[in-house]
């Protein structure tokens, strides 16, 4: 039988996550999915693993260009990278005017807007699409963040929406916005995951340290949580992980895992894109930074030799756990809320029309960072698309007053027991700062227009002064 012009999808990469993909892009009504991958090894494993997918598969691109349906529809699932761009090359080679190619790899965004930028002239489309979940959820469902053209959606839309989770009945899965903004906002999905991992990990160690529970204890704490208003995925799978003891040595599983955390460069995309729009991440830095330290062994040791003597563990009281649930949910939403506030700087700063309460619907189901929590996001924008920042939308202002009292008396203890707590303290920073009448930002103006003239404006009245610091101190009005 020909297989020529049959799939209406096609995966190129079948690592983990293509074949993940692919098996779940085949077991939706309505695909038929063609496989390649350069070794064709990898390929006929596959197909001998799941000879229930139907796939079409192809030893030679050409071959595999041969098997898609017009117009042309390839997902790249290779590594990112060189990998991506060599894929790009071999299909752009071969596809025509109105053909589609996805890369669905982690890319930063920069890179896949000048991909689509090289491709422009051919009448290829381009798209960068984000996929969260890992590889359960690229088999089960992921959420899924595309970019590029409106009229690609139109091809891609349908068949995304077949795989994506689905949360409350609709799939995780949207046009974010053109070129580079699926990229984009998945950048920003990790950097919030960073920040909420680390916040989990502030309430773990206070709990264990200051609270003086045992992982078993704490696991059922947090799988409490998971009923209530910190509902999460990254809140459940952390009572498992709690719950775990190390089958080699029978002590709690944590206890064996080397305190020094790795990361494979997301987060620290999302800060340095940060930093270059003027965004405040810092829940999100000190996530990145916080990984960065517990990598620093040499340091660590040096300073445990020589700090001085290391204050004993506060005494709580019984309202100590819920007081950690709430600085932890305050904390989250201060995150979330920079979070939020990066991919409206983007999407300024690079002409996305990106919908935030969509984002927050798509990130229900099938990423790292699903949660009930996204909901009231949702509902936030739903109610007003103009919010300032999420921390003004009544119900987040009267979650964060409400567990006020509690995040304060936390980010004092955790100070006072000497447990860092970088993540709570930061973002109760971040709040007050917002909440602030009065910022020693005045003083630091002053500052730079003492050693700087960089000139300074005042609360009186309009205009731009400097003050005629090595002179006789008057002041000029400079424009
Ligand atoms: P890997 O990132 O490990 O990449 C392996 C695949 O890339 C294999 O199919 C390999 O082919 C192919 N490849 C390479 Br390497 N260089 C190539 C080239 N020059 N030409 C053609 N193919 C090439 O796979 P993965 O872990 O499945 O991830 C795929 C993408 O999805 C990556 O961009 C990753 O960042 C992203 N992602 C991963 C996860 C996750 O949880 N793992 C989650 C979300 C996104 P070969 O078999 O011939 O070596």
């Amino acid at each position: 039988m020909s297989t020529r012009g049959i799939a209406n999808i096609g995966v190129i990469g079948l690592a983990v996550m293509g074949s993940n993909l692919a098996r779940n892009l085949a077991s939706r009504p309505g695909n038929t999915v063609a496989v390649h991958n350069r070794t064709h090894a990898r390929t006929q494993e596959l197909l001998a693993a799941h000879p229930e997918s139907g796939f079409v598969a192809a030893e030679s691109i050409d071959a595999f260009v041969a098997s898609l349906a017009r117009p042309r529809t390839a997902l790249i699932m290779v590594q990112a990278g060189a990998g991506t761009d060599a894929v790009i090359d071999q299909l752009a080679a071969r596809f025509e005017p109105g053909d589609i190619i996805v890369d669905g790899g982690n890319a930063n965004f920069q890179d896949t807007i000048a991909r689509e930028q090289r491709l422009a002239h051919t009448g290829i489309h381009f798209v960068g699409a984000g996929i969260s979940g890992g590889e359960e959820g690229a088999l089960r469902g992921p959420s899924i963040m595309p970019g590029g053209s409106a009229e690609s959606y139109e091809t891609l839309g349908p068949i995304l929406s077949s795989v994506a989770a689905v949360a409350e009945g609709e799939p995780c899965v949207t046009h974010v916005g053109t070129d580079g903004a699926g990229h984009f906002v998945k950048m920003i999905h990790n950097g919030i995951e960073y920040a909420d991992m680390q916040l989990i990990g502030e309430a773990y160690d206070l709990l264990r340290t200051v609270g003086g529970l045992e992982p078993r204890a704490i696991a059922e704490v947090f799988a409490g949580w998971n009923t209530g208003p910190l509902e999460s995925y990254l809140i459940e799978i952390t009572a498992e992980v709690l719950h775990h003891v190390d089958p080699a040595t029978d002590v709690p599983f944590i206890d064996v895992v080397l305190d020094q955390a790795g990361s494979k460069g997301t987060g620290v995309w999302t800060v340095q894109n940060a930093l270059a729009l003027g965004v405040p991440v810092s829940g999100i830095a000190e996530a990145v930074f916080a990984r960065a330290l517990s990598a620093q062994p040499a340091q660590r040791a040096a300073v445990r030799r020589t700090a001085a003597s290391r204050p004993a563990p506060q005494t709580v009281g019984p309202a100590f756990v819920e007081d950690v649930a709430k600085a932890l949910y305050a904390s989250k939403v201060v995150a979330y809320a920079q979070g939020f506030d990066a991919l409206t700087a983007g999407a300024e700063k690079y002409g996305w029309d990106i919908d935030k309460g969509r984002i927050a619907k798509i990130w229900r189901g099938g990423c790292i960072i699903r949660a009930r929590f996204l909901d009231r996001i949702a509902e936030a924008y739903a109610e007003n698309p103009g919010l300032s920042t999420l921390l003004e939308a009544p119900y987040f202002a009267d979650a964060v007053a409400d567990a006020q009292d509690a995040w304060r008396g936390i980010v004092a203890t955790a100070a006072l027991s000497g447990v860092p707590a970088p993540g709570f303290g930061s973002a109760l920073s971040h709040y007050d700062a917002l909440a602030s009448h009065r910022l020693p930002a005045a003083l630091v103006q002053a500052q730079r227009d003492f050693f700087g003239a960089h000139t300074y404006r005042r609360t009186d009245r309009e205009g731009t002064f400097h003050t005629l610091w090595s002179g006789d101190r008057s002041e000029a009005v400079v424009e």
